[in-house]
């Protein structure tokens, strides 16, 4: 460990531990659930901690919340009613709220440290409270959806950290299971499903289980992320059966002069960047295991 650098150290990433340079500590404390630690870092504004692990920095936390939220709701059209499982901090909020045809937001998160630290240092990020069409309830996911009538949602995104800690239920198959019984035919989810260079055990049991339960279709996507573990992120891009979704091809653009006309413009997602550069086949992930 150097002094005055934050170095991510987790069993999860043996033997490698990306660092950052402390400025100032802004917030330390611990909740019902995990260590929550807010910092100022030289290069890439202010971090966000749990357990030890980056959940978010100012500077690429665009690069994570406008793929996982754009990626799902471009591919559907007129999506309705969207519920996030995890993402305190609000920036998957703030992404969903750029879809006007978007009448209802849930959020289920288990900590609520997290919303209120987010709010207090991260407010272009928890801006995304502000929307009307918001509803929070602070909670497991795995409970609060078991209590969701069938086919409710259009889109549900899990925002979730690794599967170490709280998280862990949320990869696992009875999850994806009543997520598949929330979602109206043909909807869609998108969770956020680690690296291929770290994970791609926990990767082939997540594609195995979606695809026993998605009888739609099932991919996996990636994005750039400097300050995850390997640099990069990929999500599980999934849909149950009904009309046929295909994520290559979306068919709900943004309004991409809208967006960069906003109060806060598109930073990172644009409607190539979709297809098919970030879109990994199955049978291409099959390759990746040799990585
Ligand atoms: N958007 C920033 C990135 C995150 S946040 C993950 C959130 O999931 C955390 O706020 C955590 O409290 C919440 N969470 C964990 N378990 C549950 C659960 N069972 N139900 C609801 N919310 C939960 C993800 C960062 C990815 C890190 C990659 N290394």
């Amino acid at each position: 460990v150097i002094p005055g650098w934050f170095s991510e150290i987790s069993s999860m990433w043996p033997g490698e531990a990306h660092s950052l340079k402390v400025e100032k500590i802004l917030f330390q404390g611990k909740s019902e659930y995990q260590n929550i630690m807010v910092f100022q870092s030289s290069t890439y504004g202010k971090v966000l901690v749990l357990d030890g692990v980056i959940q978010l920095t100012e500077r690429d936390e665009c690069a994570y919340q406008e793929m996982i939220t754009h990626l799902p709701l471009c591919s559907i059209p007129n999506p309705k009613k969207v519920l996030v499982i995890g993402g305190g901090d609000g920036g998957v909020l703030r992404e969903i709220a750029r879809h006007s045809s978007v009448e209802k937001i849930d959020i289920c998160e288990i900590d609520s440290m997290v919303v209120d630290v987010s709010k207090q240092y991260f407010p272009d990020v928890a801006v995304g409270y502000e929307d009307p069409r918001v509803t929070l309830t602070v909670g497991d996911g795995v409970a609060f959806l078991k209590n969701v009538p069938e086919g409710m949602y259009d889109a549900i995104i899990v925002d979730s950290s690794d599967p170490i800690g709280p998280a862990q239920e949320l990869f696992e198959k009875p999850f994806f299971a009543s997520v598949a019984k929330a979602l109206r035919p043909g909807g869609v989810l998108c969770t956020q499903a680690e690296s291929i260079w770290l994970h791609m055990d926990i990767i082939e049991d997540i594609v195995a289980n979606c695809r026993q339960i998605f009888k739609g279709s099932v991919n996996y996507a990636w994005t750039t992320v400097p300050t995850y573990p390997s640099g990069m992120i990929g999500f599980m891009l999934c849909s149950t059966e009904g009309p046929p979704v295909d994520f290559k091809h979306p068919v709900n653009p943004l309004d991409e002069n809208e967006c960069q006309k906003s109060a806060r413009p598109l930073k990172f997602y644009n409607s190539e960047v979709c297809s098919p550069n970030h879109l990994l086949f199955i049978q291409h992930l099959s390759v990746c295991h040799h990585l």
